[in-house]
């Protein structure tokens, strides 16, 4: 199905929810009708975004998707500051190409690796995941990545490497929010090694069918779907393949609120709010947030034998 920008209405005027629905609903009927092309329809700020959203693959949510607008503008990414337009507006001045990422720790071809030569090789593929963010709201979004086990196993990891650190760039004069001390920088994140190699995770370079634009963690990006989005590190420029367990941003900044796993759990309250439901962005109600984020089936046997309340 073609999806266009739903958006026509400034955002000072979107409040009425039920009115922007209603709005999606017939842009999404007009599709239908083959009435999408006129470009009429697609007014918004920025350009239109078209996608094509193939033949749902294993891994794929068929839930809608959330629209362009939103996934590009509702963003948490502190190092261009704490409220969620701030990075759309500020981002701009991150500098993505060229790039590189650090490769280190216990493998055997470490080293600094250019982004070309990181994707040499590596199948890109759209993968429709949900994200839901600690804060209680949910997307639904096309990424495009690659995956996450083929790239690591490419450097070798030695038999001591039981986790996987990835680390943001580092750069206040890229990355203004920095001068701030909000979080420790550079943003850290980390999985088990397991973790990581599960078919679900991905580092993404894309969504929507388009680059990844600078807001959503360009150039090169995590996703890990059954985990709240923190885990998902932006704007990476290391892989770091450790021994032991890392400390993560945000167990740094408040390791009472923040565990190393944070699998989405709605029966692991956060110490100041429940998360037993999300607001999906772009719906008016609530919906019930699920074990591992919906992914139980897949993913919940690397956790067999853990208390995922003690390890959360
Ligand atoms: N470097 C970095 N990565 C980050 C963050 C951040 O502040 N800095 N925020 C995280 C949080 S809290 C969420 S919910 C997701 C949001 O991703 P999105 O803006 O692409 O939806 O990015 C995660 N990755
Ligand atoms: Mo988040």
């Amino acid at each position: 199905m073609l999806i266009k920008r739903p958006d026509d209405i400034p955002s000072s005027e979107i409040t009425p929810e039920a009115l922007y629905r209603s709005r999606r609903r017939f842009l999404k009927q007009a599709a239908f009708a083959g009435l999408a092309a006129a470009s009429s329809l697609a007014l918004g700020r920025g350009q239109q975004v078209q996608y094509q959203r193939g033949k749902p693959g294993p891994y794929d949510t068929s839930e809608d998707l959330t629209d362009y607008d939103s996934i590009t503008s509702y963003n948490n990414f502190y190092e261009f500051g704490t409220a969620k337009d701030d990075p759309e507006r500020t981002a701009g001045s991150l500098k993505t190409a060229p790039w590189s990422v650090r490769i280190e720790g216990e493998i055997a071809n470490g080293g600094t690796y250019g982004l070309e030569d990181l994707l040499k090789g590596q199948t890109l593929e759209d993968r429709i995941y949900r994200l839901r963010c600690v804060e209680g709201w949910s997307m639904v979004i096309p990424w495009r990545g690659f995956s996450m086990a083929k790239l690591l196993k490419r450097f070798d990891p030695n038999s001591r490497a039981k986790y996987v650190e990835f680390v943001t760039l580092h750069d206040p004069d890229q990355m203004p929010g920095q001068r701030r001390s909000v979080l420790s920088w550079p943003y850290r994140e980390g999985l088990r090694m397991d973790e990581a190699m599960h078919p679900l995770a991905i580092f993404a370079v894309g969504l929507y069918g388009k680059g990844l634009p600078n807001q959503n963690g360009a150039p090169l990006r995590v996703v890990i779907p059954w985990k709240y989005g923190f885990k998902s590190a932006k704007s990476i420029v290391a892989i770091r393949f450790l021994e032991r367990q890392p400390i993560t941003a945000w167990q740094k900044a408040a390791p009472d609120e923040y565990g190393f796993y944070s699998n989405v759990n709605p029966d692991v309250d956060h110490p100041r709010w429940s998360q037993k439901t999300e607001r999906r962005i772009g719906e008016f109600f609530k919906r019930k947030t699920l074990m591992f984020n919906g992914y139980a089936d897949q993913v919940a046997q690397l956790y067999s034998g853990m208390d995922l309340r003690k390890q959360f």
